[in-house]
């Protein structure tokens, strides 16, 4: 899970017991040590890891080899792509690039098999590589502030269905959670507050980039947004200057959108970008910055258009590419901007019109990937603004499909936004990811000739072992036979 593009079984059965070892070098010794703390944490088992040709324990032969090899992949495989062979003696993932390899472990992980002799995996071929090249989870972290170690787990999750984007939504009009040095009232005072009466918080810049940093690790690149021009009132509450009539609005904890926008037409607010965004540029090894733009409710077109403008030649100048929602199709696109689809209709004519102009779209519709979304009338989390998304309705529609007059081309790929009006705790995120994150994952990764709900529904049922052994919460949706 994600279906794989090709398996083909042989019949053998690799065993993961005492005496197995992990053999690799060059680049892929860091995927090894991976492995083999993945292995430790499914198993129990520590294996060794070491470089072809180097002394095996005690100086006999293992009892089987796992071989993780990189750059000998066949290159039709791309960056993330891998193949993995097992046959009763040995297992070998190889992939181009180290990437492909981390991938390739989720894959073995999923297959590990508990059995009376150790942990099996089933003997053969499998190669298998991306349908598209962003594959993405959002979790807006400022309606409730998420800390370090729910984020660390918020990744972890999401690498087991090779998601490579995690996409933070840094800012909103409930909180700043971002610490910004040049304006430090943003985090400072914008930041302690958030939906209802919590005590809100912030990412330090070296706990941000701790999250940079992990994120890496898994070949997933952190993409932040900083929401502008709407969805400011944190950063308005904060300095007077950058409202129209210099008086600071009172900090808010409600749920209402599209009441808030910079001010379009003061130069400060130009600085206040251009310091924001450099900042967030200097912490990001990532090439986007997300600019928001959606539900700038208060402004005119001209007024819209004028900020979303110069945001996108203020993060270019920055050496990054803009991301905003579709809204922001209306202004003049750079060549570099990306447009992330979030509406429920078939037809957005300035989003067709952005693609075919060249400018790359991430889909997410609101009523198929909208993580937020109840699952049905009687769940206990969750909006439904754009309907209620069953595990099925996350998983039968097609990113290339979905938007008329969208050149398929154009389509860089799905993300799944978990939007946390009603969320503040990550066994609630977990509750509401599982199981559709695995229903996204799979519609961006698998190809569509292998995607079916009958066979998609089967395999999800067995990954409620790998859920609980991980203690992941997830909704025990109705239409799937999950195990006893
Ligand atoms: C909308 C809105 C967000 C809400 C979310 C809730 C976008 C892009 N803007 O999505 O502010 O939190 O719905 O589902």
């Amino acid at each position: 899970m994600p279906r794989p593009v090709e398996v083909v079984p042989n019949g053998d059965t690799f065993t993961v017991a005492p005496g197995v070892e992990i053999h690799a070098h060059g680049e892929a010794m860091e995927v090894a040590r991976y492995l083999a703390g993945v292995l430790r944490s499914v198993t129990g088992l520590e294996m060794p890891v070491r470089a072809p040709g180097g002394e095996s324990a005690g100086g006999n032969a293992p009892a089987g080899l796992i071989r993780l090899v990189a750059g000998t992949a066949d290159a039709r495989l791309g960056l993330e792509g891998y193949a993995l062979s097992a046959t009763e003696s040995d297992l070998t993932i190889s992939a181009l690039a180290p990437a492909g390899l981390v991938r390739g472990v989720q894959t073995l992980r999923q297959l590990l098999t508990p059995g009376p002799t150790g942990w099996t995996v089933p003997g053969g071929h499998i190669r298998d590589y991306p349908r598209f090249p962003y594959r993405g989870l959002m979790l807006d972290v400022a309606r409730h502030f998420f800390p370090v170690p729910a984020v660390r787990r918020v990744i972890d999750l999401a690498a087991l269905y090779k998601i490579n984007h995690l996409h933070l939504h840094l800012t909103d009009d409930q909180g700043w959670r971002i610490a910004i040095d040049k304006w430090p009232r943003l985090a400072s005072y914008g930041g302690a507050t958030e939906v209802g009466c919590g005590p809100g918080g912030f990412y330090t810049k070296a706990e941000y980039r701790e999250i940079v940093e992990y994120a890496a690790r898994h070949f997933i690149t952190v993409v932040p947004e900083v929401d502008i021009p709407g969805h400011t009132n944190a950063a308005l509450a904060s300095y007077p200057e950058l409202t129209c009539d210099g008086v600071a609005p009172p900090r808010y904890t409600g749920v209402e959108v599209g009441f808030s926008s910079l001010c379009v037409g003061k130069e400060i607010t130009y600085r206040f970008l251009d310091d924001v965004f450099g900042e967030l540029a200097e912490l990001t090894p990532g090439p986007y910055l997300h600019i928001g733009g959606d539900e700038a409710k208060t402004l005119s077109s001209d007024e819209y258009a004028v900020i979303v403008e110069r945001a996108q030649e203020i993060v270019a100048a920055h050496g990054k590419a803009p991301i905003g929602w579709h809204e922001i199709a209306a202004a003049k696109l750079l060549p570099a901007s990306l447009v992330q689809y979030w509406g429920v209709e078939h037809v957005a004519e300035q989003v067709a019109a952005a693609s075919a102009s060249g400018n790359p779209v991430i889909m997410s519709p609101a009523n198929r990937t909208y993580l937020d979304m109840k699952y049905d009338e009687a769940s206990p989390l969750g909006l439904s603004w754009a309907g209620h998304i069953d595990v099925r309705t996350a998983y039968e529609w097609d990113p290339l499909a979905f938007l008329s007059g969208v050149d398929p081309g154009s389509v860089a790929g799905v993300e799944a936004p978990l939007w946390t009006e009603t969320v503040s705790e990550i066994a609630e995120v977990e509750y509401l990811a599982f199981p559709r994150l695995a229903a996204i994952a799979e519609v961006a990764w698998s190809p569509a000739a292998v995607q079916d709900w009958t066979d998609f529904a089967g395999r999800l049922a067995g990954q409620a072992r790998l859920w609980r052994a991980l203690g992941i919460r997830f909704f025990p949706a109705p239409e799937i036979r999950w195990p006893a």
